[in-house]
C-alpha cells in the first residue's frame, strides 16, 4: 500500500473511531488513495459485490471531490444502492430533531441511528444525477408502507434548499408531491406559506406549504397523540394523530 492509501487509511479510520461507533456496527469506506471516490451508496454497490446495509463513507461533491461524508446505505431494500438521508426508529435515547436551521444544514446524529444527513449533502447528492427517493414507513401495529417518488431534487442555500419531486409509485398514498416547490423552513427560519411559523407549531423542520401532510422530523411520540400534527405524521395513511414506529428516506440514482 502506497504511503497516500495508508494516509488516506488512517484518516478514515481515525474519522469511524472519533464519531464513537461502537458495538456490531460495521464502518466500510471507500479509500480515496487508492481511487475509490464513490460518490453514492449506488456507486459502492455496483463496486463491491456483495456489499451490504451498514455506514460507509462517501465523497459525493462534484465540486470538491476530496470531501467525505459518513452515510448509511441499504443495500437490501428494492434492489439496494440506497443512501439513507434521515432516519427515525423506536431507539430508547431519541435523537432531538426539533433543532435549527444551521443544523437541518449540516446534518445531526449517528448515521447508524436516527439521524438527518443535512441539506447540503442532500444537495451534493441530488445534484450528481437525476435521483429517486424511497420512504419506507412502519407504525406500532406491525404494518409497513412504502412510498417512491422518480424525480426528487434539493436546490442549493442560495435557493433556501427548495423541493422538487414527482412521479409517485407505492402503497402509502402520496403525501409528498403537494410539497413540492417548497423551500426548507426549521423553527429559527420561517420560509413556509403559512402566516404562522409551521416548524414551530409542529415541532419539526420541513419543506412546510401552509402546513403539511408529511412531518418526517415531528417529534417521536409512539403512536396515537392528542396533539394536532406535531408527530411523526405521515396524512395519508395514519393523518394528524398517529406518529410512525419507522421512517427511513432514502435515494438512489435513476439511472
Ligand atoms: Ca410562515
Amino acid at each position: 500500500m502506497s504511503p497516500p492509501a495508508i494516509a488516506s487509511l488512517l484518516f478514515l479510520v481515525t474519522l469511524a473511531t472519533t464519531e464513537g461507533l461502537v458495538g456490531n456496527e460495521t464502518v466500510l469506506a471507500g479509500f480515496p488513495g487508492l481511487g475509490h471516490r464513490f460518490r453514492n451508496c449506488h456507486e459502492v454497490q455496483q463496486a463491491i459485490a456483495g456489499s451490504v446495509d451498514g455506514v460507509y463513507v462517501i465523497f459525493p461533491y462534484d465540486c470538491c471531490p476530496e470531501r467525505p461524508v459518513r452515510v448509511w446505505c441499504d443495500m437490501t431494500t428494492d434492489g439496494g444502492g440506497w443512501t439513507l438521508i434521515q432516519r427515525r426508529d423506536d431507539y430508547a435515547e431519541q435523537e432531538d430533531f426539533f433543532r435549527t436551521w444551521t443544523e437541518y444544514v449540516l446534518g445531526f446524529g449517528n448515521v447508524a441511528k436516527d439521524h438527518w444527513l443535512g441539506l447540503d449533502h442532500i444537495h451534493a447528492l441530488t445534484s450528481q444525477s437525476l435521483n429517486q427517493i424511497r420512504f419506507d414507513l412502519a407504525d406500532f401495529e406491525g404494518e409497513s408502507r412504502w412510498a417512491k417518488y422518480n424525480f426528487f431534487y434539493v436546490h442549493d442555500s442560495s435557493n433556501s434548499y427548495k423541493l422538487e419531486v414527482n412521479s409517485y409509485s407505492g402503497d402509502a398514498e402520496d403525501s409528498f408531491t403537494t410539497h413540492g416547490g417548497n423551500r426548507f423552513s426549521t423553527k429559527d427560519r420561517d420560509q413556509d406559506l403559512a402566516d404562522s411559523n409551521c416548524a414551530e407549531s409542529y415541532k419539526g423542520a420541513w419543506w412546510y406549504t401552509k402546513c403539511h401532510a408529511t412531518n418526517l422530523n415531528g417529534m417521536y411520540y409512539r403512536g396515537h397523540h392528542e396533539s394536532y400534527a406535531d408527530g411523526i405524521n405521515w396524512y395519508d395513511w395514519h393523518g394528524h394523530h398517529y406518529s410512525l414506529k419507522t421512517v427511513t428516506m432514502k435515494i438512489k440514482p435513476k439511472f
